[in-house]
C-alpha cells in the first residue's frame, strides 16, 4: 500500500460517526442519475462497480484490507466483498431526527460517508465520487452484509428504499463489508449487462495503482452443465506502477531497450501530496504513458503531465550535451523525440483534485506542475548519471528519432504537392459535398469501390461526401510516423479529413464535421474498422475526442416474400428479423437473406437503410473505445488467425453480427 498517504492519515481522527454529512434520501439520485455516475449507458453501469470497489480500496488505503472480491452474478448482479473492519455500528441520527444504524445511513442517505463533509472518510477525487448510496439509489435490490465486533448484520434494500430492517444474521470472527447488487432496468434502459473485459480492466488498474491489494474477479454467469469452470482472474501486484509499466509493455510487444524500470517517488505530508512515477524505454515508435490523480485515469492528461514531460525533455536534452551526443549546431531534442518509445505510468495523489473538460479527464491544480516536475528532474537526472549506458540507449533513441522527424517532414512536403492530387489538395477518388462548413458536413469511408458507388450514387451530395477504401488499411500500430506519409491507403483519407497529422494537425482545418466508417459487418470489415480507429487514436486523436468519429450501422437482413411482390423490411438484428418474418406472416414464402456485404444494396437500399439521417444509426466512437483497438490490435498482429478470430469475436462491439 505504498501508493496513498492520504487517506491514512486523514482517517482515523474523523472516524466518529458525526463524520457524516447527512443531506437527503435517495429519490434525486433516480431522478438524475447521470448527475452521480455520469450518464445511464453501459458507462454509468459498470460505474455502478467501481463507487462500491472504490470503498474497498479506501478501507486497503487505510491500511485494514488486503482483499476484495467481485463476483458477477447468473442473476444479473454483482457483489463485492472486502475483509476490511466493516462499518461500525453505533446509531446515527437521520435529518427526520430519527436514529437509525450507522450502516443503514451510510447506505441510504445521499452524501453520507463524510466524502463531500470536509475531513470525513475519504478524500474525494471522484468525477462522480459519491459512494454507495448512489449505487443503492439505481438498483433494482441491494444488499449488504457488515461483518463486525463478532456479529454480522444484514439489511435489504429496493430501488434505494429500505426494505428490511438491520438484522443479525449470523455470528461471525471475520469482518468486512459485503455488498450484492442489482441494476435497475427502469433505469439502464440501454442495458443491465456488465461487460467482463471492461471490469476486469479498470480492476487490474486499482491493483497496480494499489500495491499489494489482492483483487479477485469472478464471472459466474455462464455456469451450467456445458460450461462448468468459472472465469477467474487474481489482480495481485506487490510491485505497483513497475508492474503495471512491465506489463504495458508486453501487451502491447514493445521490446525494453534497458532492463530497468525506473521509479520515482515524493510525498509531502503536510500538504497530503505524492506523485509516484515508473518509466522506461522501448523499440515502439509511440509512447505509453497513463497517469492518474487520486487513482482516477486522467486520459486527458494535465498538470502532472505536463510536469513530467517537461522534465523529461530538460533532463535528457542536459544528459545529451552533457555526454556530446548533442553537439553545440544540433538542434535540442524535443518532446516527441524523447518521447518516442517512452513508457511510462504517473499516479499523483492530492487533496481537493479538479478534473478538467467535458469528461473530467484532465487534472488541472497548478500545483502538480511543480510537484512532478521537480521530483522527475532530481530523479531521473540522478538515474541517468548513475547509469551511462542506459542515458547513451535513451540518448540515442531520441536523436534517432529527431532524424527520423527530419525525414517525415520532407515526406510530407511531398504529400502536399503530391502527384496524387494533381495540384489539388484533395485526393481523386473522393466524391466531395457541396456545402463547405464542417458542422453541416459528413465524409462517408467506405469499403470497397462497389460499395463505394453505391455510396455515391445513392448519398444526398449536398451535404455528404464518399472516399471508397482501396485494399487493407495500413496498421498504424507500429509504424515510424514518417511512413504513415508514404502510404497509399492513408494519404487519400488524410487530405480529405484536411487536418494533417501528429504535431502538425489542425482541427480548424476539419472539411467534415462527422467522418463515418462504412464497412461490412464481416470479419474483413472488423478489420478494416479497428485499423482505421487505431490511425485516427495514433494521428488524429483530437477527433476522435471531439467526437468526430462515427460507424456506420448497415442492415443485416432483408425480410420479403418470394415472390417479390408487396412489401420488404430491413432488419439489423436477428430480433428484427424474426419480428418481420412473423409479420408478415411467416411460412415458406417468406425469405430473410443475409447480406454478405454493403456491395449487395443498391444505391437507394443503401442510403434508406445506412446513410439517410433521418432513419439510419450510426455509432460515435470515444477515445477509450479506440485505445482499446490499438491496445488490442498488436495481439491481432501476424499470422495467428484463432486469436484474431476470438478477439473479434469478444468484440461485438466493433464487429457486430460476424460471418465466422
Ligand atoms: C463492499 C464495499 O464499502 N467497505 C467499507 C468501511 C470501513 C469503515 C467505514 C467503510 C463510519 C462513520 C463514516 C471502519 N472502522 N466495501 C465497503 N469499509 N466505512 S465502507 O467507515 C465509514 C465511517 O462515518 C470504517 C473505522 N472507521 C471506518
Amino acid at each position: 500500500m505504498n501508493d496513498n498517504i492520504l487517506n491514512t492519515s486523514v482517517a482515523d481522527e474523523s472516524y466518529g460517526n458525526d463524520a457524516i454529512t447527512v443531506l437527503k434520501g435517495l429519490e434525486p439520485v433516480r431522478k438524475r442519475p447521470g448527475m452521480y455516475i455520469g450518464s445511464t449507458s453501459e458507462r454509468g453501469l459498470h460505474h455502478l462497480v467501481y463507487e462500491i470497489v472504490d470503498n474497498s480500496i479506501d478501507e486497503a488505503l487505510a491500511g485494514h484490507c488486503t482483499e476484495i472480491t467481485v463476483i458477477l452474478h447468473p442473476d444479473g448482479s454483482a457483489s463485492v466483498r472486502d475483509n476490511g473492519r466493516g462499518i461500525p455500528n453505533g446509531l446515527k441520527e437521520t435529518d427526520d431526527g430519527s436514529m437509525r444504524p450507522t450502516p443503514e445511513v451510510i447506505f441510504s442517505v445521499l452524501h453520507a460517508g463524510g466524502k463531500f463533509g470536509g475531513k470525513g472518510y475519504k478524500v474525494s477525487g471522484g468525477l462522480h465520487g459519491v459512494g454507495s448510496s448512489v449505487v443503492n439509489g439505481l438498483s433494482e435490490w441491494f444488499v449488504y452484509e457488515n461483518s463486525r465486533d463478532g456479529d454480522c448484520f444484514t439489511q435489504r434494500f429496493e430501488r434505494g428504499k429500505v426494505a428490511s430492517d438491520y438484522t443479525l444474521l449470523r455470528k461471525t470472527d471475520e469482518t468486512g463489508l459485503y455488498v450484492r447488487f442489482k441494476p435497475d432496468s427502469e433505469i439502464f434502459t440501454q442495458t443491465t449487462t456488465f461487460d467482463w473485459k471492461t471490469l476486469l480492466r479498470r480492476l487490474r488498474e486499482q491493483a497496480f495503482l494499489n500495491a499489494g491489494v489482492r483483487i479477485i474477479f469472478r464471472d459466474e454467469r455462464c455456469l451450467n452443465e456445458q460450461n462448468p469452470e468459472v472465469t477467474e482472474e487474481v489482480l495481485h501486484y506487490e510491485g505497483g506502477i513497475v508492474e503495471y509499466v512491465r506489463y504495458l509493455n508486453e501487451v502491447n510487444h514493445n521490446t525494453p531497450l534497458i532492463p530497468n524500470v525506473i521509479y520515482m517517488r515524493n510525498e509531502n505530508t503536510s500538504t497530503f501530496t505524492y506523485a509516484s512515477v515508473a518509466l522506461t524505454y522501448t523499440n515502439s515508435y509511440e509512447p505509453v504513458v497513463y497517469s492518474f490523480a487520486n487513482n482516477i485515469s486522467t486520459p486527458d492528461g494535465g498538470t502532472h503531465e505536463i510536469g513530467f514531460r517537461n522534465a523529461i525533455v530538460r533532463v535528457i536534452n542536459e544528459r545529451a550535451r552533457a555526454l556530446g551526443l548533442l553537439k553545440a549546431d544540433d538542434k535540442n531534442l524535443t518532446y516527441n523525440d524523447v518521447f518516442e518509445g517512452l513508457t511510462a505510468v504517473i499516479s499523483v495523489g492530492l487533496q481537493d483534485a479538479e478534473f478538467e473538460g467535458q469528461t473530467k479527464g484532465r487534472l488541472g491544480n497548478e500545483s502538480m506542475k511543480v510537484f512532478v516536475n521537480r521530483l522527475v528532474s532530481d530523479k531521473f537526472s540522478e538515474y541517468l548519471q548513475e547509469h551511462p549506458e542506459d542515458a547513451k540507449i535513451i540518448i540515442n533513441k531520441a536523436t534517432t528519432a529527431q532524424k527520423a522527424r527530419a525525414a517525415a517532414e520532407k515526406a510530407r512536403e511531398a504529400v502536399r504537392v503530391s502527384p496524387l492530387s494533381k495540384g489539388s489538395t484533395l485526393p481523386g477518388k473522393l466524391a466531395d459535398c457541396q456545402e463547405k462548413r464542417a458542422e453541416l458536413t459528413e465524409l462517408y469511408l467506405v469499403e470497397g469501390d462497389s460499395a463505394g458507388g453505391s455510396a455515391k450514387d445513392g448519398r444526398d451530395s449536398r451535404f455528404q461526401a464518399i472516399l471508397p477504401l482501396r485494399g487493407k488499411v495500413l496498421n498504424v500500430e507500429k509504424v515510424a510516423p514518417h511512413k504513415v506519409y508514404g502510404n497509399l491507403s492513408l494519404v487519400p483519407i488524410i487530405q480529405a479529413i484536411g487536418c494533417g497529422i501528429g504535431d502538425e494537425f489542425d482541427i480548424s482545418k476539419l472539411r467534415y464535421g462527422k467522418i463515418i466508417i462504412m464497412a461490412d459487418a464481416d470479419v474483413d470489415g472488423s478489420h478494416i474498422r479497428i485499423l482505421l480507429l487505431t490511425f485516427f487514436y495514433r494521428h488524429m486523436r483530437r477527433l476522435l475526442e471531439e467526437g468526430h468519429i462515427y460507424l456506420a450501422q448497415p442492415p443485416l437482413y432483408r425480410v420479403y416474400r418470394s415472390s417479390g411482390k408487396g412489401e420488404s423490411y430491413f432488419a439489423f438484428t436477428d430480433e428484427e428479423r424474426d419480428f418481420y418474418i412473423k409479420q408478415m406472416g411467416g411460412g415458406n414464402n417468406i425469405r430473410a437473406d443475409r447480406y454478405k456485404g454493403l456491395g449487395e444494396m443498391n444505391a437507394d437500399e443503401l442510403f434508406d437503410t445506412t446513410m439517410d439521417p433521418a432513419t439510419r444509426t450510426i455509432q460515435r466512437v470515444d477515445v477509450t473505445d479506440a485505445q482499446i483497438c490499438s491496445e488490442t490490435l498488436s495481439l491481432l498482429m501476424g499470422t495467428d488467425v484463432p486469436s484474431r478470430k476470438k478477439f473479434i469475436e469478444e468484440n461485438a462491439r466493433f464487429a457486430q453480427n460476424l460471418d465466422v
